[in-house]
């Protein structure tokens, strides 16, 4: 019979759900190309060493062999910073450090709310990995950039891109232009401008303080769309033999409040500008009841994922209270976007 070499539990609602020798959800979401972890979510407020209200979307790096969290703790002030945890296995055994990895610099007016959603990046040109992040202030949200080469020595090159912009992304490797190559980026600003829209831009950039070149590349759909009222990236570009893989959140408003879901798009590898493929359907939505109920309910919000070969594991908020993850293989992922997406959609 089926059961045989797994292991076996009963959902709430008694539906027979089968996990598989790793622990992850394999029967109910045989249809879900993202597998979430029987013990997600995986790190919760509670496993902080010190009081917090909320651990959620974290950026996510290997570094000396590990899975290296950086995770954004909303403090029981309701300000965030960044703290670290790590794993073998990038699954169990987490190891969350005692104290802070970046906290709010009180002499920069721009983090005087917090600094949240950190992305992280290894540059492989300078060596280093770069963490893109909100800071948060009565300004409003803007892009800020630290560098670290073993994530306990931070250095704050501070605001690169001005308010409102968030949801930031380094690419991993200079991106070529006619005769030179440039860091490139991608961001959400978000014009006041009425109806204008809050879409995924491309910028450019010689030394990483610098940026222009700046376009739109994906666009929020209209109307009844999963992902008409905003999108913005999630992990940073993952470099793949078809292109560059996005996974992007999008939102929705409805009348019971927002829904945050997550699609696929592709981006050509010499040319990011350029859009190969985007899903129609979303690829990823909230579910699980650590997803759809916490201190904004129905939203998943990766920030971070790590490959090994054709295994992707990703990291996500879930309901901005707690940290999920999910499996997927990249080869899956983009034989769904090619099925599903778009050709050269704006
Ligand atoms: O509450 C969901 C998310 O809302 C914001 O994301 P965005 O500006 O992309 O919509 C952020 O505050 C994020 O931290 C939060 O998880």
């Amino acid at each position: 019979m089926v059961l045989r070499d797994k292991a076996t539990c009963c959902s709430r609602v008694g539906v027979l759900v089968l996990f598989d020798k790793e622990g992850f959800n394999n029967m109910q979401e045989r249809q879900e190309l993202f597998r979430r972890h029987l013990q997600n979510p995986i790190i919760r407020p509670e496993n902080m060493p010190y009081p917090v209200n909320a651990v959620f979307n974290p950026g996510a790096t290997i570094y000396n062999g590990k899975t290296l969290l950086l995770m954004r703790v909303e403090d029981r002030r309701g300000i965030s910073h960044l703290a670290i945890a790590t794993s073998s296995d990038g699954i169990t055994g987490w190891e969350i450090y005692p104290e802070p990895a970046l906290m709010p610099d009180p002499s920069r007016k721009e983090e005087e709310f917090g600094i949240e959603d950190p992305r992280i990046t290894f540059i492989h040109d300078l060596d280093l990995w770069a963490v893109t992040y909100t800071a948060y202030s009565r300004y409003g949200p803007l892009v800020s950039l630290a560098l670290t080469k073993d994530f306990r020595h931070f250095e704050r090159v501070g605001p690169i891109l001005p308010p409102e912009n968030k949801d930031a992304a380094l690419f991993s490797e200079k991106i070529s232009k006619k005769t030179s190559s440039y860091f490139g980026l991608i961001h959400r600003p978000v014009p006041v401008f009425p109806g204008a829209g809050a879409h995924i831009w491309m910028a450019y950039s010689p030394d990483l303080r610098h940026w222009g070149g700046h376009q739109v590349i994906i666009q929020a759909r209209m109307g009844a769309w999963w992902d008409a009222d905003k999108i913005g990236i999630g992990p940073p570009p993952l470099k793949t033999s078809e292109g560059w893989l996005v996974l992007y959140h999008g939102v929705k408003r409805t009348v019971s409040g927002a829904i945050y879901r997550c699609g696929l798009a592709l981006l050509d590898i010499e040319n990011p500008d350029i859009v190969i493929a985007r899903s129609n359907n979303w690829i990823f939505a909230p579910s699980a009841d650590y997803e759809l109920i916490g201190d904004v309910d129905k939203v998943v919000f990766p920030c971070g994922w790590v490959a090994a070969g054709d295994e992707l594991r990703v990291y996500y908020g879930a309901a901005d209270k707690s940290i999920g993850l999910a499996t997927a293989k990249v080869s899956e992922l983009i034989e769904w976007l090619e099925k599903d997406g778009q050709e050269k959609v704006l």
